[in-house]
């Protein structure tokens, strides 16, 4: 059997499989289902979004269906971009037009200002998932966060999105730096996972 996660991102994709792979379970996206349209993020929480992707596929499919909504949000920058991470330079943004996008707000907050030195802001991931069942019409749902400060370049390879500008202190190194195992243990995804795992662990041994 397979769970669908309401998906087309790919850095996503592949950490939901890893991720599930112990449900002996394969993973499908909105790849395998090329037929389903894109669900328009209107929403103002990650919370809305996650519900509107899991219940708008869930319907359409008929049959349950998983959706992650997440995104970045920076303090100095008033907790941008937020809902808008996948979209902030633009409708279409690469992962790479957004970061510099970020890099760019930063440093227009410092013009005017006599100094070399890269703004430092604190910031944090966060990942609300929601899976939906159409037979039910219940959902249940999670969420997840993360701390860390933005660097003033981009550094590491691994992971997607704004994983290269993400510094962890504890570590000493980017989200882009982590191996995805070790990415899967400190993210904001990897808590909503393991929340939502045991919420239906304890959902099923009632
Ligand atoms: P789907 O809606 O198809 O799932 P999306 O990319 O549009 O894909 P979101 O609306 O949830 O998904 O936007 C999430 C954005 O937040 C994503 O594109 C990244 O820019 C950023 N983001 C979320 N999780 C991240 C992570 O683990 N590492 C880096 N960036 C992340």
């Amino acid at each position: 059997s397979t769970i669908i996660v309401a998906t087309r991102n790919k850095g996503k994709m592949r950490e939901f499989a890893h991720a599930l792979e112990f449900t002996g379970k394969s993973v499908e996206s909105m790849y395998d289902y090329p037929d389903v349209p894109e669900v328009v993020e209107d929403g103002e929480t990650f919370a809305d979004n996650a519900r509107k992707k899991a219940k708008t596929v869930g319907d359409l499919l008929g049959q349950p269906v998983l959706a992650d909504d997440s995104g970045l949000c920076v303090d100095k920058l008033s907790g941008d971009p937020g809902v808008y991470s996948a979209r902030y330079a633009g409708e279409g943004a690469s992962d790479a037009d957004n970061n510099t996008k970020l890099l760019a707000e930063l440093e227009k907050l410092q013009q005017g200002e006599d100094t070399e030195q890269p703004l430092l802001s604190t910031a944090q991931f966060v990942c609300h998932l929601a899976l939906y069942d159409p037979a039910t019409g219940q959902f249940v749902e999670s969420s997840g966060s993360v701390e860390g400060w933005i660097t003033s370049e981009p550094v590491g390879g691994g992971g997607f999105g704004y994983d290269p500008l993400f510094y962890l202190p504890p570590y000493e190194k980017t989200m882009a730096e982590l191996t995805i195992e070790e990415k899967q243990a400190i993210s904001h995804r990897g808590a909503a996972l393991r929340e939502l795992v045991d919420k239906l662990k304890s959902s099923t041994n009632r």
